[in-house]
Formats: structure tokens, sequence, C-alpha cells
């Protein structure tokens, strides 16, 4: 391990060392912008130590129109800077019943921090004419194999030329106001506002504009919703749909699961969001559900980051109580009780609910 991912690992939850995947816990999420020291790391492969001296950027245009920029390039470019939060698909999945494929994340696969970086959309203004391009391919530094891939290969999405000309999908070489560390994608990654973490490539070291979406196995295989009994694709030969926008979603920082509280009043806290647009509203339960009352929700200065809310629990009665929150955001999507089952246990976004005891 670097010194780097000593110091990312000490306060972060490992769920596996090499490649590195660790998440904060849930009662350190309750800050609008996640130290990185406690923002999480998801790496499908080892990470790639790059040194500037050799790293530049490629810019794939079409016709082998090629053009390389390098680190202090992108630096002098015109930046943006976004609150963005990123949360992995794969975020909430232990809670998931019947039981699901892949790592056995908790809660904490998801964080906001501060990026700054060059907007997507200048670097392929780079690359010559647009007019062809459907899709535009992010690859990493990073390549291996994992259990699906039929050969070796690097870390790549595409995402929709739409979405890459979006202002605020950039290619960010600083976090929290610092140079990206190693396991956050140093030197460049790609932010893309609203999706899953997945499409937020790290050590993005080709840029590549398309005619059709890539289809890497990540891509077309493993970023998608499979569905109980259609997991080779090979039943109808219709692909299952690409785990893309998050869903709404709120969780509970306080109280922590088990909590034992006095009565009296108490301050139930925690964050929400959606890749779909602000929160309109959070409600909470104290009643198993019986009843839901309005919480105060934060507004947050960026539309993509998540927002605080709080609720006044006034816990008279001792008792065992599960407390819940659900969020709403302002298109109207509602966190349900249960989210839609799918073999790899993308997107839970099932109501969180929190056991607690009051004692007299
Ligand atoms: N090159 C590369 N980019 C990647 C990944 C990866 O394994 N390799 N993991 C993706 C996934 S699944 C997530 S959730 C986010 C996590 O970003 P973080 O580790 O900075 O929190 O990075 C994405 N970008
Ligand atoms: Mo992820």
């Amino acid at each position: 391990m670097s010194s780097e991912t000593e110091v990312i690992a000490s306060q972060l939850n490992i769920l596996s060392h090499n490649p590195l995947v660790a998440g904060a816990d849930l009662a350190d999420l309750d800050q609008e912008l996640t130290p990185t020291s406690l923002f999480f790391v998801r790496n499908h492969f080892p990470t790639p130590n790059l040194e500037l001296d050799s790293w530049a950027l490629k810019v794939e245009g079409h016709a082998g129109r090629t053009v390389y920029l390098d680190y202090d390039y992108l630096k002098n470019m015109p930046s943006r800077e976004v609150d963005c939060l990123l949360e992995c698909a794969g975020n909430s999945r232990a809670a998931i019943q019947p039981p699901i494929e892949g790592l056995l994340w908790d809660h904490g696969g998801v964080g906001t921090a501060r990026w700054k970086g060059v907007p997507l959309r200048e670097v392929l203004e780079r690359a010559g004419s647009l007019d062809l391009t459907t899709d535009v391919l992010l690859e990493g530094a990073d390549r291996g194999t994992e259990n699906g891939m039929a050969e070796e290969a690097a870390y790549a999405m595409s995402i929709p030329l739409e979405k890459a000309l979006d202002l605020d999908t950039i290619l960010a070489y600083e976090m929290n106001g610092q140079p990206l560390l190693p396991d956050h994608g140093f030197p460049v990654r790609a932010i893309i506002p609203g999706w899953y973490g997945m499409t937020s490539v790290k050590w993005v070291q080709r840029v590549s504009l398309l005619t059709k979406p890539h289809e890497s196995f990540h891509e077309a295989d493993y970023y998608v919703y499979v569905p109980e009994g259609e997991i080779d694709g090979t039943n109808d030969g219709a692909k299952p749909a690409r785990v893309t926008s998050m869903a709404v979603k709120s969780l509970i920082t306080w109280p922590t699961r088990g909590l034992t509280v006095s009565a009296g009043a108490h301050t139930i806290r925690g964050m929400a969001w959606s890749g779909e647009g602000p929160i309109s509203k959070v409600e909470v339960s104290v009643d198993n559900g019986a009843s839901w009352r309005p919480a105060q929700v934060t507004r947050s200065k960026s539309p993509y980051s998540w927002q605080k809310w709080e609720f006044v629990w006034e816990a008279a009665q001792p008792g065992h109580f599960l407390v819940r929150a659900r969020a709403t955001d302002v298109n109207g999507r509602v966190q349900p009780d249960k989210a839609d089952w799918n073999f790899r246990g993308f997107a839970n976004n099932s109501i969180h609910a929190v056991p607690v005891s009051v004692k007299e």
C-alpha cells in the first residue's frame, strides 16, 4: 500500500484491500462536504500510480484525429468547480433480501466533494467536429480481469454525447481543494453529475468520440439491471438496461443502529439526494410507518449535492422503535419501502430503518 492509501484506509471500513474498496461509517456522513479522508473508494483493479512527467490525456476525434493534452495544459484551460455527490451503484447492498451478488456495502459508499476541473466539453472541442458523435469514451489507466471478463481490459465507460456536453460534466484534477489522491483518480478523473459513480472514470488517460456506445464489460455486462432468470441475456436477446441516474434516497446518520437513548427530545438527522434534481421533502416515522411527519430539509448550493435534514423526536415513552426516513424529489419520485430486486443489487434506495431503544 502507498502511504496515501494507508491514510485513506485508516478511517474507512475496508471491504477489499487490493483492489481497494472502502466505505465510511454512516455516522460520519452528516456534513455537506465529505472530507477526503472519509470519502469512500471503489476500485475494480489495482490503483495505478501515474507520474506527471510521462502522463498526457489522449483525445481521439473522428478520422484518426488525435491530440494530447498534458496536466499543465489542462490546468490552464477554463475551469469549473462543482459540489457533486458520488454514490456507488452497489451502496446499501448488504441490506437487500433475498441476497444478491457483489461486495456487501453497508451504507458508506456515498459522499459529496468539491471537484475542480475542465468541462469535458472544452476537451472534446479540441478533438474536432462532433457531427458524427453519439457517445464519448472515458478510459482509465487501470486494467485487469475480474469475474465474468473474457480477457484483460482497461476500466472504460462511455456516456451519451448529451451528458458529455453538459457544462457540469468535468475532468477533475482537484478534490476538496487538493490535487486528487491516487485512489480517487490522480491526475485526472471524470465527474458525471446525477449518475451512479461507475461512469465517473478515474485515472482518465483516453477520451474518444464514438459513433455508438462502447459496450465494455463494465458498461454492457456489469453495471446493468439483471432481473432473475435473465442472467446471461440469452432469454429473448434483449440486453438488460444500463445503470445510469441515481434514485431518490435518504439515509439516517443519527441515531445509529441499535442505540439506546434516554426519554426526551432527540434530533434525528440524515442526508437526502436524488440524481434528478433537489429533494422536495423528507418525512420521518417513529411508529413503524403508521404516520409520517415532515423533517426540516436544508437547501443546498449545488443541484448535485445532498441535503441535510433534521427532525425533533419527542421520545416520551420507553420502548423499542424503528426510525424511518423517506425522501421525495422535485419530480415527485418517492423512496419505496422496498426497491425492486435485481441480481447485483444496484440502486437500492429502500427506506432506511434504524432500530433504537428508549429507556426511562
Ligand atoms: N478507472 C476507474 N474508474 C472508476 C472505477 C474504477 O474501478 N476504475 N470505479 C468506479 C466506481 S464503481 C465508482 S462508485 C467511483 C468511485 O469513486 P471514488 O473511489 O473516488 O469514491 O469510481 C468509478 N470510477
Ligand atoms: Mo460503484
